[in-house]
């Protein structure tokens, strides 16, 4: 079994509804634990065409026994339950999820690099994963997520949202 750390986002639709709806989806995969949920943010648009509307971004501890690409496979059929299309590059979603870390996985692929590539340098991933894993150590970097979001430098806004799971 690994543990794993997914976000999810979503700024088109009933956004908190397509959050839960995402995490029971994971629950109910045969190979898949939701063992902690972060609170749930609502955060700016970073990225993307302007005038987006905000998203509700939180994260989620899952332990699996899949492989990363199993993981990642059953993250996209979860996406495209929930009507995502892949049209602008950034653009509105209904919902992402996107792996963070896989354990200590190191992965360079086009379709899947582990740890995530931006997760380092986003307010939106970093502020809730600090609630679940301020320990956690980033393979690549050598530093905690504590220390990462110390030194965060990503003006854009966010705030803890009065939605619960
Ligand atoms: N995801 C993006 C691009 N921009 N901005 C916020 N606030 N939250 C996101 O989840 C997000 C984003 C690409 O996946
Ligand atoms: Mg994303
Ligand atoms: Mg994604």
């Amino acid at each position: 079994m690994t543990m794993a750390y997914l976000a999810l986002g979503s700024n088109l639709g009933d956004r908190l509804a397509t959050l839960r709806g995402a995490r029971a989806a994971l629950e109910a995969h045969s190979n898949i634990r939701v063992t902690g949920a972060s609170s749930i943010y609502e955060t700016e648009a970073v990225g993307g065409p302007t005038g987006q509307d905000r998203y509700f971004n939180a994260v989620l501890q899952v332990e699996t026994g899949l492989a990363p690409r199993e993981l990642l496979t059953a993250c996209h059929a979860i996406e495209q339950h929930f009507g995502r299309r892949r049209e602008v590059h950034w653009g509105p979603r209904t919902l992402d999820i996107d792996l963070l870390f896989f354990g200590e996985a190191s992965a360079d692929g086009p379709d899947l690099m582990l740890p995530h590539p931006h997760l380092h340098l986003r307010r939106f991933v970093l502020a809730p994963l600090l609630e679940l894993a301020p320990a956690l150590i980033h393979p690549r970097l050598g530093k905690s997520i504590r220390e990462l979001y110390a030194h965060l430098n990503d003006p854009a806004g966010l705030r803890r949202a009065e939605v619960f799971w």
